[in-house]
């Protein structure tokens, strides 16, 4: 045993530079060796040495300081959602920690892998009610993948280490690291190879056996109405490539979860696009209809499934997830696999063989296709949002730009209107559904790929709950572009009032209550109405912005927006009586579907 700055230190930790650093500088260093790039952070009273350690390794490390930590966190999930990596955050102790318990949850239902370090009190203070004191792992323990309240800074390299192997092996997520300011501030003398100890935790990928490949295979082979129904799996575990490759080897039809968008190309003539409540036609029909449902990296979600003991109903179900507790847990699969998604489907591709006869399928499928597409009612005199968003698709096509969105209809609507080709190019918060991650998910994803066009496209009520990031962005120089549907309203639950609740309007309406349309009396919002001015608040933020509500101000608006060189802010107006369609209502089946 030795004893280091006045700790002791056993066996494995024996250090390997004498030179003492900070704990704060040992955090920092671990980002560094982890090959970490960009930390998006915010301080506060018991973050202050993280960020003077921060200040050190300007060379390695760039410091976005968003303006809310929540937008640092969505910050920090653009930037792995759109690569592949860890995204990392930084919030002090109490309301900064608490700031990041959104991000954090989301994180955590749609498998991102992020790191959130906070500033906690002292050690001695820990559980005093402390100035700034939240119990922040007790706040996220069940919201995260694993979490940490180091209170040894000798742990600290160790537990860094082990952050990063949770977050991104296995099924990907979120790991949160509280860190005491007197932790930070301590001496040690960092060995940044010191073994985890990670105790039921292997992180090894887990294979399909031989003996499970041979029957998905066997599976398919006698199948006449196969369906591949493709989740956030297909994208994390990098099986894009491969799925395509069975695809072709198999002729079965694609459909696809949110997260799922882009792990198969949305303009493939097998893509059946979007599945599930707002999915298309199409794919639900074929789910339906199907006698072999191969779900790979899914989870069952209920926005998918509706009614679960009808999901699927005559069908068998292969369900293959890196994560076993996913399987089984809300539909029981005839040929349950836990494995890596791309793992299987490689081993899978170099057995499988085609079914014998998909002709029959692909007729039914090519008739459902052409009967019911999404669509719009394209002789409306003014802007829908589908048809801006189709347009946006259009025009930069050959731009492969990633694009986010906020929650509501507009989301749903990017869903099914933006062909996506390619996997991490859509960003949605899709398990938690948080409004108010469009702008700071596309903040992320632009530090992460600077020469790309990145979109958010955003509704006005989640547009408003980040909107201090258009100061960010500003400051930063990050240059996302912001096309805001601007209904005047919460769209989504707008719609569900129509739907269920005889259209009574229970705090829909963004604008000013002595309005009519706040109680649903209204006749219109008039130009000289509309709240807020999201023009003017771009302009205060330093962006350039306009205002189009035209039809045929639309192409030119939207070419100003890519083509400009830095942010721009383009609010069009648009209905908010339009409804997203086709809707499967909650818990029911694809009969009770909603067209019109
Ligand atoms: C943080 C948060 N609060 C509330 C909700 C519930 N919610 C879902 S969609 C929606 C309306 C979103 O309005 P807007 O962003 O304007 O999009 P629109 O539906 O109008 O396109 C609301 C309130 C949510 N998803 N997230
Ligand atoms: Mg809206």
């Amino acid at each position: 045993m030795t004893t280091v700055a006045g700790h002791q230190v056993t066996g494995t930790q024996q250090p390997v530079s004498p030179q003492p650093v900070s704990g704060a500088d040992v955090v920092v260093q671990s980002l560094v060796n982890h090959g970490v790039d960009t930390v998006f952070a915010y301080p506060g009273g018991a973050s202050m040495p993280l960020h003077q350690a921060l200040t050190r390794f300007r060379d390695k490390i760039r410091v976005v300081l968003p303006r809310h930590e929540q937008g640092g966190g969505f910050g920090a999930q653009g930037y792995a959602r759109s690569t592949g990596r860890v995204g990392v955050c930084c919030a002090t102790s109490g309301p900064g920690a608490t700031n990041l318990v959104t991000p954090i949850a989301d994180a955590k239902l749609d498998s991102v892998p992020i790191i959130a370090l906070t500033g906690q009190v002292g050690t001695p203070v820990i559980g005093t009610d402390a100035f700034q004191e939240t119990p922040i792992v007790e706040v996220c323990r069940s919201v995260t993948k694993h979490h940490y309240l180091v209170t040894d800074p000798h742990d600290l390299a160790r537990v860094m280490q082990e952050a990063f192997h949770v977050a991104t092996t296995g099924r990907p997520g979120p790991v949160l690291i509280d860190l005491p300011k007197n932790v930070q501030l301590a001496q040690v003398v960092p060995d940044y190879d010191v073994p985890m100890d990670l105790p039921g935790y292997s992180g090894e990928r887990p294979k399909a056996t031989p003996e499970r490949i041979e029957r998905i295979a066997a599976a398919i082979k006698r199948s006449k109405r196969p369906v591949i129904y493709a989740g956030g799996g297909i994208v994390s575990s990098g099986a894009a490539e491969e799925l395509s490759r069975l695809v072709e080897k198999t002729g079965i039809p694609v459909a696809m979860t949110l997260t799922g968008l882009g792990g198969f190309p949305g303009d493939h003539p097998l893509s059946l696009d979007l599945l599930g409540m707002h999915g298309s036609v199409y794919s639900n029909y074929a789910v339906d209809n199907a006698d072999l449902l191969l779900a790979f990296g899914v989870r069952f979600d209920d926005r998918v499934t509706g009614k679960v003991s009808e999901f699927v109903k005559r069908g068998t179900i292969v369900h293959v997830d890196i994560d076993a507790s996913e399987i089984n847990k809300i539909k029981e699969a005839h040929v349950p696999v836990v494995s890596d998604v791309r793992y299987a489907l490689a081993e899978l591709n170099r057995i499988v063989e085609p079914p014998d006869d998909l002709s029959e399928w692909h007729r039914k499928i090519a008739v459902w296709k052409r009967d019911e597409p999404f669509e719009y009612d394209r002789s409306f005199d003014g802007i829908l949002p589908q048809h801006a968003i189709e347009e946006l698709c259009r025009l930069t096509r050959d731009l492969d730009p990633i694009i986010a969105t906020g929650v509501g209809q507009h989301q749903m609507w990017t869903a099914q209107f933006f062909k996506q080709r390619r996997p991490r190019r859509f960003l949605s918060s899709a398990g938690l559904g948080t409004m108010g991650f469009g702008l700071p998910a596309a903040m992320g994803a632009k530090v992460a790929h600077p020469d790309k066009l990145v979109v958010d496209i955003d509704g006005d009520g989640s547009l408003l709950m980040n909107v201090q990031e258009l100061g960010t962005c500003y400051c930063e120089k990050i240059p996302v572009k912001v096309m805001l549907l601007n209904n005047q309203h919460l769209g989504m639950v707008v719609q569900w009032e129509d739907r269920f609740h005889a259209a009574n309007r229970a705090h829909t309406y963004l604008g000013p209550v002595d309005h009519p349309e706040a109680v649903g009396k209204g006749v219109g919002i008039g130009p000289e109405q509309r709240y807020p001015d999201f023009v003017t608040i771009a302009k205060g933020f330093g962006w350039p912005a306009r205002s189009i509500s035209k039809e045929s101000e639309l192409v030119d608006g939207l070419q100003e927006l890519i083509e400009s060189p830095g942010q721009f802010l383009l609010d069009i107006a648009v209905p908010y009586q339009e409804h997203v369609l086709p809707m499967i209502p909650s818990g029911t089946t694809v009969r009770e579907l909603i067209r019109e």
